[in-house]
């Protein structure tokens, strides 16, 4: 299996749960800041130009992070990371969904690329200042739907933790610091102590 990440992005999710896993696996870097996603080579494996992308061990290639997530998640049961009952599948699935859709790609991905998001450059700054204040809405939904939580899913860690833990790095983006979040802190303490996340950390040279 081969990992197409960047390094304190997204990507930092699947790479926890590859380590969580604790199988052989490569790590491709793609650097986003020199716009390497946009290049021919790289649009051939995800023509979304994002990442994370997995290529599995039968060369196909698994894009978008609540998939591989899930994927990785659910062909690896010995890792505890998925249990296999519908209903944590569906709370994984909506937590997911709501990260990616609504946390990050509606909330963070507004304030770090607010060009893409207005037609005159003008209005990059109001449409920043609306997307900092959609994150913090979000992120306090987050935090209140972790109350009384020790994980997403509650008692047990799963392949939902890694992204949140992700998304609570990135909160000084909105101005607020992740104190102010206190279940959301302390769940991104509580995911930053497991030697498969400071592996991952190390990995991307990030601490
Ligand atoms: N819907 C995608 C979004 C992934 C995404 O936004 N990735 C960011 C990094 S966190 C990216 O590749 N950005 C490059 C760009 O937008 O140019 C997923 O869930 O995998």
């Amino acid at each position: 299996m081969k990992l197409f990440y960047a390094p304190g992005a997204c990507s930092l999710a699947p790479h926890i749960i590859l380590h969580e896993i604790g199988k052989p696996f490569a790590a491709e870097a793609v650097n986003l800041k020199e716009g390497a996603q946009f290049h021919p080579a790289y649009q051939r494996v995800n023509p979304k130009a994002k990442v994370p992308v997995l290529e599995r061990d039968d060369g196909s290639l698994l894009t978008e992070l609540p998939a591989i997530s899930i994927w990785l998640g659910r062909t690896n049961p010995v890792a505890g990371l998925l249990a296999g009952d519908d209903e944590t599948l569906v709370r994984a699935i909506e937590w997911l969904n709501f990260l990616s859709g609504s946390l990050h790609n509606g909330g963070y991905t507004r304030i770090t690329r607010a060009e893409r998001f207005v037609g005159d450059p003008a209005h990059v700054p109001a449409a920043t200042e609306k997307a900092k204040a959609d994150t913090i809405k979000h992120l306090a939904v987050a935090n209140d739907q972790l109350a009384g939580r020790e994980h997403a899913l509650g008692a047990r860690y799963s392949v939902v933790d890694p992204y949140l833990f992700v998304l609570a790095r990135w909160v000084g983006r909105t101005g607020k610091a992740l104190a102010d979040f206190p279940n959301l802190a302390a769940l991104h303490d509580r995911v930053a102590a497991r030697p498969a996340v400071q592996k991952a950390l190390k990995a991307e040279g990030l601490s």
